[in-house]
């Protein structure tokens, strides 16, 4: 496409404003001309040739454009007759370079916005810009439509018409028919007239569609007058606050071109989502949210950058109050729609916008996000990730898993309330439930191989981090093989339990024979273990089961001092009442001691406390231990039952996920 632009009159409303140069070269902002704006958004959509009629100032006009800079081809012609012709006859002169492309025509007075500017590159055909809201002008020039069709264009149509600018879209094979006829015009003479009195004539066969610019900016400037309005327009235009949030770890191209829009509309403010809130609604990321900023901040017209708190807009678009907010359309549909209504009822409230443009869904870009999803499922990635979570968050929340299908729903499981975005953020490896999951007791019978496979299975299709329930640990010697494969593997924490013997499962209490190991052994097994660690990431935890033996809390509170003596990174207290009471108790007293040890608990029996509750008192980690498994125990004996009592599947299905939904739920490699 070629731009021709019309520039040979001089424009003698504008007084001594054109007293030394051409119309185009007058000023409408602190750094740019009319004709600066006008090429330099030509340029910046790549066209790069620009067809020029002159005529007074030629030379100065010449020299300008060359002083610009700009990456562009120009091919000045020169109306010999410009003091005694109109600019149809400009465009006859220049005929020889116009023929072979599409046409972008522009009177060289013409001021418009980059959307104007864009949305006429971007109509699918010839196209001309008029506007359904701007009232009827008297003097200037009219569109009178007729079937979807521009028919008539000039000052003096009133009927079926709206206002009109001379800034048109114009295909080849449009353009040469209204070239010819302005060919036959010149050729008799007719050269005082206005280019488009040859295109009435032959409207018909051009077929320029109206592009209705409604109330954006798109003047041509006449007299000092339009040059105040239109200065002023563009300042505020240029004001204008777009808004974008981003929750990328990195910038691809497809996020370039988006930006690049955005940028178009006003300045542009992105919005960094914290690491909170991107952990809690898609995975943790990469890159630290300082380091996301930066890289937004080198980016080219990016106005300025903010963290945004939470998935929901509404905190930063009440304190910004953006004229727009930029978004891809794909958040139409699916986990985001609530978001989206959210953000359209705030821009509601205070008269913004929202401007979504069609999302890229590009394989390309899926492959990316892929393979930054493949990373942070790598032992060295995943490891020191629940410290991080911990440091972060204050309170993490893990859920069992005992199975690759379990570790999905651990790993997807979404929840959004209140704008915000809740998931788990870790694994828990249950010893009891990958026990049962195999039919077995909880007595350490499942082997360490076995426990490992698991582990491996839900690791694979997984990327959160992994705790893991070592049961007693086992003997010391043993345990330190054991730290060093599950460090290996990328789990994260390994929680030890101070029992020794044959170790029953917890919940049970006093109810059964469960000795407790000596303070001095097992501070010697955690030491051993620390010992044994390769980095600095993985965790031991120490739990204590005093309380659930009974055995008081003074015990607990010297244990745990004790244990974090001894190395333990971290500290579980353990308890089978049906009330908080005690857990609180311990947790404030050894708060009062150390500040810092996280701790860990598993409310399974006291489960009426809340998140929120255990993070005010200063618990760390909150394990839901077992009731994925719980729960899908009765619903399979449910489904079991009746098939048998049925006969058939028929009624079961309604207890069924469908096929669909399952295969969905798997991954593809
Ligand atoms: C497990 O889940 O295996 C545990 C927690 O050790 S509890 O069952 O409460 O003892
Ligand atoms: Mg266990």
């Amino acid at each position: 496409m070629k731009a021709l632009i019309l520039n040979s009159g001089l424009g003698h409303r504008m007084g001594v404003l054109t007293s030394e140069h051409p119309k185009c070269m007058t000023e409408i902002s602190a750094t740019e001309t009319i004709l600066s704006r006008q090429l330099r958004l030509i340029a910046d959509a790549g066209i790069r040739e620009v067809v020029m009629t002159t005529g007074y100032f030629h030379e100065v006009l010449e020299r300008y454009c060359d002083s610009l800079s700009l990456p562009l081809e120009y091919k000045f012609v020169l109306n010999p007759l410009y003091d005694k012709t109109n600019y149809i006859y400009s465009i006859w002169c220049a005929r020889d370079f116009l023929r072979d492309d599409d046409v972008l025509l522009m009177h060289g007075d013409l001021v418009f916005q980059n959307t104007v500017f864009d949305d006429v590159l971007s109509f699918p055909d010839s196209c001309m810009t008029v506007s359904s809201t701007v009232p009827l002008p008297e003097k200037d020039f009219k569109a009178v439509l007729k079937d979807g069709c521009i028919s008539k264009v000039g000052i003096e149509f009133f009927e079926d018409a709206v206002a009109a600018q001379p800034l048109y879209k114009l295909c080849k094979a449009d353009w040469n028919v209204w070239l010819d006829r302005i060919g036959e015009f010149c050729e008799s003479g007719q050269t005082g007239v206005y280019a488009e009195n040859a295109l009435n004539q032959v409207s018909a066969a051009c077929r320029i569609k109206p592009l209705d610019v409604e109330d954006r900016l798109c003047a041509e400037i006449d007299n000092p007058q339009d040059l105040e309005t239109v200065y002023a327009c563009l300042k505020e235009v240029e004001n204008r606050i777009v808004y974008m949030c981003f929750s990328t770890d990195f910038i691809h191209s497809g996020h370039v071109a988006i930006i690049r829009k955005a940028q178009r509309l006003g300045r542009l403010v992105i919005g960094v989502l914290s690491d909170e809130a991107i952990a809690s609604y898609r995975h943790f990321p990469m890159i630290p949210f300082p380091e996301r900023k930066s890289l937004m901040e080198t980016l080219a017209g990016v106005y300025k950058v903010v963290e945004q708190k939470t998935l929901s807009y509404k905190e930063n678009l009440l304190s910004i109050k953006p004229d727009y907010v930029v978004h891809g359309d794909d958040w139409r549909e699916g986990f985001q729609k609530p978001v989206r209504q959210e953000v359209l009822d705030v821009l509601a409230s205070y008269g913004g916008r929202l401007v979504e443009f069609p999302y890229s869904n590009d394989p390309k870009y899926e492959d990316i996000e892929k393979l930054s999803r493949a990373k942070l499922a790598m032992p060295d990635l995943r490891r020191g990730r629940l410290r991080k979570l911990i440091e972060m968050k204050g309170l993490v929340t893990a859920i069992e898993a005992h199975s690759g299908i379990t570790g999905l729903i651990a790993e997807k499981a979404t929840v959004l309330q209140d704008g915000k975005t809740y998931q788990f953020d870790a694994m828990w490896l249950s010893s009891l439930c990958d026990s049962t999951a195999k039919g077995k007791p909880d007595i350490e019978l499942v082997d360490m191989t076995s426990r490992f496979r698991t582990v491996d299975d839900i690791m694979e299709v997984t990327t959160k981090p992994v705790i893991f329930d070592g049961d007693t640990g086992g003997l010391a010697e043993h345990f330190v093989y054991t730290v060093r494969s599950l460090e290996r593997m990328g789990v994260s924490m390994v929680i030890i339990e101070d029992k020794t013997g044959l170790k029953k499962n917890s919940l049970f209490g006093t109810e059964v024979v469960q000795s407790q190991d000596s303070t001095e052994n097992f501070c010697a097994k955690i030491a051993a273990g620390k010992k044994a660690q390769k980095t600095r990431d993985f965790m031991i935890c120490a739990r204590i089961e005093s309380l659930i033996l009974e055995k008081g809390m003074e015990d607990a509170l010297a244990r745990a001092f004790a244990y974090v003596g001894a190395g333990a990174d971290a500290i579980m207290i353990h308890s089978r009442k049906k009330e908080p009471a005690e857990v609180f108790e311990f947790v404030e007293r050894f708060r009062a001691d150390d500040s810092l040890t996280p701790i860990v608990v598993v409310p399974t029996s006291y489960n009426s406390v809340t998140e929120d509750e255990l993070k005010r008192r200063g618990v760390n980690v909150v394990i839901y231990a077992n009731q994925l498994m719980r729960s899908s125990f009765p619903a399979m004996m449910k489904t079991a039952e009746s098939i048998l009592s049925h006969h058939r599947a028929l009624e079961a299905d309604e207890f069924c996920m469908s096929i669909k939904d399952i295969i969905n739920l798997i991954p593809d490699a």
